[in-house]
């Protein structure tokens, strides 16, 4: 009985790995003060069909939105982005310069060297829990 148990928890702990999407390499920016704090990282998609990171959250961030970089005649800024498609088998990065996460109201949680969960919510209607480590503006 006791291994049977075994058993099925370690199922169930291979099923919750097995997420549509691999994130690897995340990691926040944070800013002295209240300032934003972008988020970083690379999705991988390990399925045969292309899936949405269509929105996030964390109680880091009072609010987490999905934005891209811009640069409309030497001007950079950045646009609210709906969702940001990973197609099926290949790779998108989040990175600076480009598609970010970004924390508004950063709260206590986000502390350079602590890791802060975030909820990536999924076109499929899944969402994936990943840990993102907090760095420093160096990205150290
Ligand atoms: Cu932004």
């Amino acid at each position: 009985m006791k291994q049977l148990s075994l058993i099925a928890l370690l199922l169930m702990t291979s099923a919750a790995n097995a997420a549509p999407l691999d994130i690897t390499d995340a990691w926040f920016r944070a800013l002295p003060g209240k300032l934003p704090a972008g988020g970083y990282f690379t999705a991988q998609n390990n399925t045969r069909r292309d899936i949405a990171i269509a929105g996030a959250s964390s109680d880091a961030c009072g609010m987490l939105m999905i934005h891209q970089s811009s640069n409309k005649g030497g001007m950079s800024g950045m646009d609210m982005v709906e969702k940001v498609t990973v197609p099926a088998g290949a790779k998108v990065a989040f990175a600076p310069g480009g598609y970010h996460l970004m924390c508004e109201s950063p709260t206590l949680k986000m502390k350079i060297g602590a890791r802060v969960p975030v909820l990536l919510n999924l076109s499929d209607g899944t969402a994936v829990a990943v840990a993102f480590a907090v760095k420093g503006a160096t990205g150290k």
